[in-house]
């Protein structure tokens, strides 16, 4: 292959990439092939605005070893899921080269919001074209998958669906956009309850899971007319529908994951809280519902015209840190080098 067009004055093979974390309001839990890392279910996504991943990658030929920066920092159970992800490029190129891969979030990573979707759809993004792959979006999220599950829907912006797919390779496992943000923009109000890293990671969480939980086949076996309601409310834009798909989805989830041995508890009270401070914002017409993945920060998903109430309402809640507020977004795409933290 010749990358001599593509070549910095070192030598190197460099590009920068942007994504942005996703929301499940149908989620994913557990795999059915651990090594491919396929879903037991399939999902359905948000992408968000306002909060972002920013990844440069480097390939030097003739560099051994990968080199990982993340927010500054070396991290090396990160640094091995990078390498790994890197290897999967790599092999698609036909090369060895070593990475060195900078990446920085403007958000709190590893505490339930999703930095590993955001991260991995950057990292893919812009490994593939530094390494000169012409790979389209689909073929993109494939990668972004065996790397982390949720990140395949990362490369695409607004309403997202990943399919669970049939193939035992998993080439058909995939996401693909249902609806722009635009035509449907709600907004998202994300209440921080700890800043903290997760004790259980997702990965070994939905290991657990499925080893354990007795609930585990009559998730897998409800998801498909969940995730129909889902797709008719967004293709409907039925904010009401959605609500209620999407609250009993997280609750499902979280059920099917307390259930488990020893039982995955991601809430801390505050979350609780907020959850039943959304649910009493409803009630009196506010157009507005939750979402909690395995983490203990509350999403509270809500009309344009209803953020700054459902804000304040979450701040009031003891226990909440911070709220963030964010719109819908677009899916990964490229910025130039040297723009990481900016
Ligand atoms: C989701 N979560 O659909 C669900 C809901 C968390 C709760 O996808 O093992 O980091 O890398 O495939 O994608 C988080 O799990 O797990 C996740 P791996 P991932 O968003």
């Amino acid at each position: 292959m010749n990358f001599e067009s593509r070549a910095d004055a070192s030598g190197a093979f460099h590009a920068a990439s942007q994504a942005q974390p996703n929301i499940a309001l149908v989620k994913y839990w557990g795999k059915r092939d651990t090594a491919l890392n396929l879903p037991a279910v399939g999902s359905i996504s948000i992408t968000l605005d306002s909060l972002w991943t920013r990844t440069e990658v480097r390939f030097v030929p003739g560099q051994k070893q990968d080199v990982v920066s993340l927010n500054g920092r070396s991290d090396e159970a990160e640094a091995k899921r990078i390498s790994a992800c890197m290897n999967l490029l790599r092999q698609r190129a036909g090369v060895d080269y070593g990475a060195e891969v900078a990446s920085h979030n403007n958000f709190p990573t590893a505490a339930g919001l999703a930095s590993s979707a955001s991260g991995f759809a950057a990292l893919v993004h812009a490994g593939a074209r530094a390494l000169g792959l012409d790979l389209s979006l689909a073929e993109q999220s494939v990668l972004a998958r065996r790397c982390s599950g949720s990140a395949a829907r990362s490369i695409f912006g607004g309403y997202v669906e990943w399919t669970h797919g049939q193939l035992a390779d998993g080439t058909d496992s995939v996401a693909s956009p249902l609806l722009d943000a635009e035509a449907w923009p709600l907004r998202v109000a994300v209440a921080i309850t700890s800043k903290a890293a997760k004790q259980v990671g997702s990965t070994e969480g939905m290991r657990r899971t499925a080893d354990t939980s007795p609930y585990q086949s009559a998730w897998v076996d409800t998801q498909e007319t969940d995730l129909s309601v889902a797709r008719n409310a967004i293709h409907a834009r039925d904010f009401d529908a959605l609500a209620q798909i999407s609250e009993y989805s997280c609750l499902k989830m979280h059920a099917l994951a307390m259930a488990a041995q020893p039982g995955l508890l991601y809430w801390n009270g505050a979350t609780v809280e907020c959850m039943h401070r959304v649910r009493a914002l409803r009630q009196q017409g506010v157009p507005v519902f939750f979402t909690v993945d395995a983490g203990p920060q509350l999403k509270a998903v809500c009309a344009p015209s209803a953020i700054e109430q459902v804000k304040d309402a979450l701040r009031d809640v003891p226990g909440v840190l911070d709220v963030l507020d964010t719109g819908l977004g677009a899916g990964a795409r490229a910025i130039p080098v040297g723009e990481l933290a900016r």
